[in-house]
């Protein structure tokens, strides 16, 4: 059992992305992305106005490293060619206020609002959309450079891809398995031209973000070391080579999993795949961000039709788990992150981790005297267990910056989904701290969490109901 404390220098802080908070959609030169024609974001936290308030926040809390993004049409209006220097002008005022607040930035590029010019012209299917993206990583490190020393290239480049392009419900709404593979391979691509880019403008570290659902099957959720028949490891592994091999393997070790290449082959060719491509994707990567949400539950059902999110998923069923679940009725399942980590420091052992996003959305308890949010804080704090357990084990985690500082857009769900340890009034803009703020306060203060005991089941006493 972990004695609770973290090591020296761990890195506590908060992610948010542009589009999720920022607002201001029409002002100061930004061209429109695919997310508004797509959801009407309206004000989002009205961060583009409210940013010294909301890095006062921050600084309140004590956060050491503030992970935000980049909007590229704020940027580049058009995707690429003319720059719109009242776009950078923002990131340099928003970056010298987290500077001097003693918190330091870590920049994504790509939060899943392309330009809409881009779009137009075929998006992320289209190789160029790779080139452009290279462009613009090159002009925001220009600016930013002298005082931005993390910069993650792409986040969740699975979530953009097949969900956006694949079962057409993000944004931009394209429903082909084609699309999707295409959009993959361009956002690799795209990934490892603006991290050697970055690289030889002299970044200090480059990294990017992926998504991590560990697929497991409904018994491995309640017992991890769980056999499973042949036909069950196959669904497993064929999911997770889809949502993770695809993009771990090709960045990390210059490859696609050779099973997924027929995938592939068979829904989109193998034509946009260049001789080369993949040297240039295996760029050496400082910092691997890992997103961590909730496990991937399947199990093999002959007859099963595929899932229009995972092409070539024919035969495996998606299950539901009788573990808590969040508001969203994604299941708690925090030994999964352990999993989760054991296995990266296994297959990739010297790539240094950073946990980049971990949260919850709940229904928060709202009075006068304060919002209560015993389920986040519960959440939180068993996914920390979790995380230490794999820290004791010698996983290179780095840090540990929590989804998400504020209640904030939700993508294609809206304002409804609740993920912020700061609660906001959309009809004001008024913030306040959430028990769970004042929590994670204490958390980062000691690095370390209290003796308190976990106060939701954990797998184990699921396990033995
Ligand atoms: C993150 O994505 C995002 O980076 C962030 O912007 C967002 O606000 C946050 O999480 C909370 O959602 O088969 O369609 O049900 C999380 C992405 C969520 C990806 C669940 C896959 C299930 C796929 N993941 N999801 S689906």
């Amino acid at each position: 059992m972990s004695r609770g404390t973290f090591p020296d220098r761990f890195v506590w802080g908060v992610s948010t992305s542009a589009y999720q908070i920022e607002g201001a959609n029409a002002e100061d030169g930004r061209g429109p992305s695919i997310w508004d024609a797509f959801s009407d974001s309206q004000a989002a936290c009205d961060h583009y106005h409210r940013y010294p308030g909301d890095v006062r926040l921050m600084k309140d809390l004590g956060v050491a490293a503030y992970r935000f993004s980049v909007s590229w049409p704020r940027v580049l209006p058009e995707g690429s060619g003319r720059v719109n220097t009242a776009g950078l002008d923002f990131y340099e005022r928003l970056v010298d206020e987290l500077l001097s607040a003693g918190v330091t930035p870590y920049a994504t590029l790509y939060h899943w609002d392309l330009p809409q010019a881009l779009e137009d012209r075929g998006g992320w299917p289209e190789r160029d959309t790779a080139l452009c993206f290279a462009d613009y990583a090159r002009v925001v490190h220009e600016r930013l450079g002298d005082r931005v020393h993390t910069w993650f290239t792409l986040n969740e480049p699975w979530v953009a891809a097949f969900l956006g392009y694949g079962a057409g419900v993000h944004a931009p709404g394209r429903k082909s398995a084609a699309d999707a593979f295409r959009a993959a391979h361009h956002m690799l691509l795209g990934h490892g031209l603006a991290a050697s880019a970055l690289r030889s403008a002299g970044a200090a570290r480059v990294g990017a973000v992926l998504n991590f659902a560990p697929v497991m099957t409904p018994g491995q959720v309640t017992d991890p070391a769980r056999e499973l028949s042949e036909e069950d490891a196959d669904a497993v592994a064929r999911i997770d080579e889809l949502v993770h091999g695809q993009f771990l393997e090709p960045m990390l070790r210059g490859r696609y999993p050779e099973r997924l290449l027929n995938v592939v082959e068979s829904a989109a060719g193998l034509g946009h795949v260049r001789d080369g491509d993949l040297a240039v994707i295996a760029q050496p990567l400082d910092l691997l961000g890992v997103n961590y949400y909730a496990p991937s539950v399947v199990r093999a059902q002959p007859g099963e039709p595929a899932d229009p999110v995972y092409p070539g998923s024919d035969g495996v069923l998606f299950c539901t788990v009788p573990t808590a679940v969040t508001a969203m009725g994604w299941p708690i399942v925090p030994g999964a992150l352990t999993v989760l980590l054991r296995r990266l420091s296994r297959e990739y052992p010297d790539q240094e981790l950073m946990i980049t996003e971990n949260g919850a959305d709940f229904v928060d308890t709202v009075t006068a005297d304060g919002i209560h949010d015993v389920d986040r804080v519960s959440f939180v704090e068993e996914h920390l267990r979790a995380l230490l357990a794999a820290l004791d084990e010698g996983a290179k985690v780095r840090g540990y910056l929590l989804w998400s500082l504020l209640d904030c857009l939700e993508w294609a769900d809206g304002y409804q989904r609740k993920f912020g340890i700061v609660h906001v009034d959309f009809a004001t803009q008024r913030r306040r701290l959430k028990d769970s703020a004042l929590w994670y306060r204490d958390v980062v203060r000691r690095n370390g969490l209290g003796d308190g005991r976990p106060k939701r089941p954990t797998l184990e006493t699921v396990a033995a109901r």
